[in-house]
């Protein structure tokens, strides 16, 4: 991977493995962790060895600095740039789309912790994630309308489906802010919290899913995701199915086991074995 001038450290992407846990940390900080291509691409690698890895059992997004992520780097859709106006059909085909797929399919809880502001497609992948605790100072921008641009990276779809239409609408037509306090107040993001207790509030929730039965928690995701589309009937046929295959994991049985012994459980995250 070519280093990029502009992240602190050279890499465009922090990765920190801990006990289950991968942190990927956005680090273009002088750009509030703008996209841009390399970064694009250190996310996707970082997040594919994520869901790869059989170790890890959970994925904090965060961003370096005082911001989350500002979205699209606007320096590389210079309109006077040669070549002209870029085609965002192949930017959101190539980079924002698998992204978003990436998120929503990994078979492990991801949490976004928004340390700062979230305008534009990085509002809309954080709330991609599983779950989202923001510092209290954070916002969250929908800042596509300013620039004449289509909410993206799946916004049009999670956004309705969290606060509903009226304020999904309202969000995306003004581009107006909203506090953290308010996400979480309109059903958006799991918790804000205060500045000294981010940390300790996003690694407490990422121990916790690191220690848990987390083969059975991606199932879960799975379900909750597929609910979105699917009528009750298709819906109950679907948890049957995941289930079964839940009720023969490792963890069911030492959960099981766990319980009737009256002793704590040590789950392993897997399937078989
Ligand atoms: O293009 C495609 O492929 C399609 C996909 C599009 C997805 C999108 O995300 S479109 C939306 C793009 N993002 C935005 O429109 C947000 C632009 N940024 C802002 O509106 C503001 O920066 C914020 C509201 C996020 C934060 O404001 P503030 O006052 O806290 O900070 P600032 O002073 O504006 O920004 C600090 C620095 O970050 C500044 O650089 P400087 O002057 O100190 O050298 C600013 O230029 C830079 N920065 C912020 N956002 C971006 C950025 N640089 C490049 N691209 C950015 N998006």
């Amino acid at each position: 991977m070519a280093a990029d001038k502009n992240s602190a450290g050279g890499e465009p992407v922090l990765v920190e493995t801990r006990d289950g846990i991968v942190r990927l940390t956005l680090n273009r900080p002088d750009q509030l962790n703008a996209f841009n291509e390399a970064q694009h691409r250190a996310l996707r690698g970082g997040l594919e060895r994520a869901r790869d890895d059989e170790n890890c059992r959970v994925v904090v997004l965060t961003g370096a600095g005082r911001g989350f992520c500002a979205g699209q780097d606007l320096s590389e859709r210079d309109p006077k740039a040669e070549g002209g106006p870029s085609n965002l059909d192949d930017t959101l085909d190539r980079l924002y789309n698998p992204l978003v797929r990436l998120i929503r399919d990994l078979p492990k809880p991801v949490i976004a912790a928004v340390n700062g502001v979230a305008a534009g497609a990085g509002a809309n992948i954080a709330l991609a994630c599983d779950m989202v605790i923001a510092a209290r100072s954070a916002r969250f921008i929908q800042a596509f309308c300013k620039l004449g641009l289509v909410p993206d990276s799946g916004g049009t779809w999670t956004l309705p489906r969290l606060v509903g239409q009226a304020r999904a609408k309202g969000l995306m037509l003004t581009g107006e802010a909203i506090s953290a306090e308010d996400a979480e107040r309109f059903g958006m993001i799991w918790k804000a919290v205060d500045a000294d207790d981010f940390e300790n509030e996003v690694n407490g929730l990422a121990e916790h899913f690191a220690a848990a039965p987390t083969f059975g928690l991606g199932l879960l995701k799975q379900a909750v995701n597929e609910s979105m589309a699917n009528s009750l009937d298709a819906q109950l046929d679907l948890e049957r199915d995941l289930q079964a295959r839940a009720g023969k994991s490792r963890d069911f049985a030492e959960g099981v086991s766990a319980f009737l012994e009256k002793r704590a459980p040590k789950f392993t995250g897997r399937e078989k074995g």
